[in-house]
């Protein structure tokens, strides 16, 4: 390491630790392990995972198709619909009402799953 650098990662240290202290405290405060703010959805190999998906109201999820082969991601009350997402495309939603929302790929609609908001 050159004393630039060393320089620089003594700086970003407390820097760092206090943005860390800052984004963290709300979830400390909330104290759910099971749900987060921000949760993925999977698609990979014709199946979303996790199929079931819990997450508390507010929070967004975020599609990530893992396959070679293009999917969508389409509530099936119409709440939400991704376009066609290609390999490594994302689709994201933001759940605001507390709920079940399931969910479809409409080119193989054998593949389901649901998000529950509570
Ligand atoms: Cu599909």
């Amino acid at each position: 390491m050159t004393k630039k650098n060393v320089w620089i990662a003594g700086l970003a240290m407390p820097v760092m630790i206090a943005v860390l202290l800052l984004a963290g405290s709300p979830r400390v405060a909330a104290n759910d392990q099971a749900s987060a703010a921000n949760a993925e959805v999977k698609i990979d190999n014709f199946v979303f995972g996790p199929q079931t998906l819990t997450v508390p109201v507010g929070a967004t999820v975020t599609w990530t198709n893992k396959d070679d082969i293009p999917h969508t991601s389409v509530s099936t009350d119409g709440v939400f619909k991704s376009k066609v997402l290609d390999t490594d495309e994302k689709f994201s939603y933001t759940f605001t009402k507390a709920g079940t929302y399931p969910y479809f790929c409409t080119i193989h609609p054998k593949m389901t799953g649901k998000v529950v908001v509570q």
